[in-house]
């Protein structure tokens, strides 16, 4: 429960629980890292008081690595999530070996077998993000006993060529189930995305417009 009780911390203390994505790479921007490295923007993240980190490990369209995803999360007392295509046990409990806490779980990819996923990752320790982006995805996440459900505002299978846009999230907020903490993610740009996207969710899930180095403590704060 280490996602959720970091997130409902911030909550408590009247700060804008956020989910700091390192990103560095994305099939729309292509390589977002210039510069800095990543155990660079892991220290950004932190100071500026992030809730958790996200990681995208899938190589073939993020360039992301799990070697990687284990040095970020040695480094961290922050939780970290695993952002991957998940589609075997296996990943499951390789990501439940390393000390980061979250595991994303795809509905569009999981279906029906999405309950069985989650318990499966809940046994092993971590905590459950059940991404959806429809009405029909989200009948899938509340059958399940993830402690969190993600609202992608993008469309995944667009591989984020499109924009996303934050009203998805006030669209199917009345269809959250009240027992799962609620995440909006993707196409977070402005601090009035932010706001829109806090009306309804609990968290939000931040990473293209973090790694174009805009003023993350304005939207922790
Ligand atoms: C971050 P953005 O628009 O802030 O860069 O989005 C995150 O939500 C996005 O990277 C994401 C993702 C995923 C990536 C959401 N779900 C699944 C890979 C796989």
């Amino acid at each position: 429960m280490k996602m959720v009780k970091s997130i409902l911390n911030t909550k408590n203390n009247n700060k804008n629980p956020i989910i700091a994505e390192i990103k560095v790479h994305s099939p729309k921007y292509g390589d977002m890292i210039n510069r800095r490295d990543e155990m660079d923007i892991l220290k950004i993240y932190e100071n500026a008081g992030a809730s958790g980190i996200s990681y995208i490990t899938d190589k073939e369209h993020f360039n992301g690595d799990f070697e990687m995803y284990k040095k970020i999360c040695k480094n961290t007392e922050l939780p970290v999530l695993r952002k991957d295509f998940i589609t075997t046990k296996d990943e499951i409990e390789k990501t439940a070996e390393v000390e980061g806490g979250a595991i994303l779980l795809i509905a569009r990819l999981l279906k029906e077998e999405t309950a069985e996923f989650v318990d499966y990752a809940l046994e092993h320790g971590l905590d459950t993000l059940v991404e959806v982006h429809n009405k029909e995805e989200i009948d899938i996440a509340k059958e399940t006993n993830s402690t969190m459900i993600g609202v992608n505002n993008r469309d995944i299978t667009k591989l984020e060529l499109d924009d996303g846009t934050v009203s998805l999230t006030e669209q199917l907020a009345p269809l959250i189930p009240k027992n799962m903490v609620f995440v909006s993610e993707s196409g977070i740009g402005t601090i009035e995305d932010l706001r829109m996207a806090l009306k309804y969710a609990d968290a939000a899930l931040i990473g293209t417009s973090f790694m174009k180095a805009k003023n993350i403590e304005e939207f922790v704060k």
